[in-house]
């Protein structure tokens, strides 16, 4: 069914909004103070659209659960009251490392009526992610589900001091572990009532860990006011409307997950799909037309998946009640746009953002024509540039009608990252006066329209996941055999990137297929699948400048029979 879309003026792209007369339309909490948990959940149950559903939850083996906006905000209630018993105050830290269940929901928002910073952590991750992460945002709570507990919380609990407890939904197969406390036995102790934090938009809200090229992650930290963002960009670049059935593939653990997972969803008011299983074409496109999903969000290698699965199995399904399909995390080849077109009967649109901006920045919008390879226009309130970053750290604007450069934005928009946790000199980097530096190379074309060229550093884009190249050399030089490692992203055609690793030996050590297949699941184990390597190849040494950098892009252009570019850096090349 055909909706006239939000935003009907293409020309509004790109215009500035402002943003403080835009914040009564999600309601503060009455008196004072504003909180996403308020916007998102309590001000829906208190009013008419109470009793919709606000979440419908597909279990692994199919089974459905809805919750109502009510329902939702009561379990939610519930749970900020355990929270706070448990000592929970304004500017701590929740970790959550959960599958896609409405525990997941619950204790998001049980966190932010506490005044708490969430921070949703990757249940695919290995406990050596898992345990750096919480270590860094010195986590107080976590809350985790029995099966994960096991094997990832276990082994790294008690290393963490700051960690007063750890939380887990429980499951009749599995005794609750020693030491951990039962999540609905937590919640049945508390009552219906609880008296929300009156945070304001500029406090702390969520914490997303983001990889770099070195070092360890990055914490970005979200502020409460970035609801405006989330609830802008929702109406525009995904075009919900109160009563569609929405659903956002991405899992929480990513930033997509949570923005438009959990949050812009709830903040429009619409009804949303969680599916909990893993990707199958099958079961997606069953999905699309049994829960009648009229807005799909989702990422490039999944529809490239669902590309390779061929066009029956779309076929078999009634897919009429679909009507906008968007796609975010890696560039959207055109021929995936046109396949869009052919197979579900709507093209796909691109939109591109990051987890330092919080919410979709630029996209392609239902009221644009799309230029199938191209992420789109500035969406209203985002002023984007394009800048060559000079050595002096001097920002030259680059203007024209066809202009390739790094992606900049004027800095004050909502759901902008306000810190790396704990590292102020890493954040101020990313700025130069009022532009903050994305990091990725485009080109804006002389309509306006930004492509994707690629990224200025190392990071690897493996199904839409960042990972950085760092974490996972980490865990190779752990293993006793490893004397170097780097890792680069090799081109894939379904992954978009998959990780490759080099890995130089210790001398007593001869490479062979059996230590590279324990090489492979020796880091797997400590990183998980979603991370760790998928190839391996020895190399006598690796490349490093004479400052004894590893020199990623090297190896990655030999690996790929690419030009080796400027190579005077190098170690062992002559001097000039
Ligand atoms: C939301 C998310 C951010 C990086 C970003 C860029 C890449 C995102 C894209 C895209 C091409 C698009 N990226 N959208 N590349 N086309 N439409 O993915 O956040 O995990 O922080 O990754 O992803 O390189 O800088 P995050």
């Amino acid at each position: 069914m055909r909706v006239p879309p939000n935003l009907a003026d293409p020309r509004a792209m790109g215009t500035p909004v402002d943003w403080v007369s835009l914040r009564p339309e999600l309601d503060g909490i009455p008196g004072e103070g504003f909180n996403l948990a308020w916007s998102a959940i309590e001000r829906h149950a208190r009013g008419p659209r109470s009793a919709q559903t606000a979440l419908r939850f597909v279990a692994r083996d199919g089974k459905r659960r809805t919750l109502t906006y009510v329902e939702l905000a009561r379990a939610v209630r519930r749970c900020a009251g355990a929270f706070r018993r448990l000592g929970v105050r304004k500017g701590d830290t929740v970790f959550l490392l959960l599958p896609r269940c409405p525990e997941l929901f619950t204790a998001a928002f049980g966190a932010l009526e506490c005044g708490a910073l969430v921070a949703p952590l990757f249940s695919a991750f290995g406990p050596e992610p898992i345990r750096t992460r919480l270590e860094l945002g010195r986590g107080k709570i976590l809350v985790t589900a029995a099966a994960l507990h096991a094997r990832k919380v276990k082994p790294i609990a008690g290393s963490l001091r700051e960690l007063a407890h750890v939380i887990v939904v429980e499951d009749e197969r599995i005794p609750l572990p020693p030491g951990t406390l039962g999540f609905a036995s937590l919640l049945a102790r508390e009552s219906e009532e609880f008296a929300i934090e009156r945070t304001q938009p500029q406090d702390p809200a969520l914490l997303h860990f983001t990889s770099g090229t070195t070092g360890k992650p990055k914490g970005a930290v979200h502020v409460h006011g970035a609801a405006l963002m989330h609830w802008l960009s929702g109406k525009y670049a995904l075009d919900l409307h109160p009563d569609d059935v929405f659903w956002c593939t991405a899992d929480p653990g990513w930033v997509t997950g949570t923005s438009y997972g959990i949050l812009a969803p709830l903040l429009i008011g619409v009804t949303s799909v969680v599916d909990e299983g893993e990707f199958d074409a099958e079961r997606w496109y069953r999905i699309l037309a049994e829960e009648g999903v009229t807005v799909w969000y989702t990422a490039p290698t999944a529809i490239r998946m669902l590309m390779k699965a061929g066009p029956a199995a779309a076929r078999a399904h009634d897919l009429t009640r679909l009507r906008f399909v968007a796609s975010v995390g890696e560039p959207l080849n055109p021929e995936a746009v046109w396949w869009g077109q052919e197979v579900l009967g709507l093209p796909i649109h691109d939109n591109y953002w990051q987890t330092e901006t919080g919410g979709i920045v630029i996209a392609n919008v239902p009221a644009l024509d799309i230029k199938p390879g191209s992420m789109g226009q500035p969406l209203p309130g985002i002023e984007a540039f394009v800048v060559k970053r000079g050595r002096d750290g001097a920002v030259e604007h680059l203007e024209g009608p066809d202009v390739q450069g790094e992606l900049a934005l004027r800095a004050g928009w909502p759901s902008m990252f306000r810190a790396y946790l704990g590292e102020e000199e890493r954040y101020e980097k990313c700025f130069a006066g009022e532009l903050y530096l994305t990091g990725d190379l485009v080109r804006r074309d002389a309509d306006g329209y930004f492509w994707f060229v690629g990224r200025a550093d190392d990071v690897i884009k493996s199904a839409g996941h960042l990972i950085g190249p760092f974490e996972v050399e980490s865990a190779l030089l752990e293993h006793p055999a490893v004397a170097e490692a780097a890792v680069i992203g090799k081109p894939d055609p379904l992954a978009g990137e998959l990780v490759k690793a080099f890995v130089s030996l210790k001398d007593s050590v001869l490479p062979s297929q059996e230590l590279r297949a324990e090489l492979l699941a020796f880091a797997r184990k400590r990183l998980g699948p979603a991370v760790a390597p998928k190839e391996l190849d020895f190399r006598p040494s690796l490349p490093r400048t004479r400052s004894g950098k590893l020199m990623r892009r090297l190896l990655r252009a030999r690996e790929l029979g690419l030009p080796e570019g400027d190579l005077s850096t190098l170690e062992n090349s002559p001097p000039l």
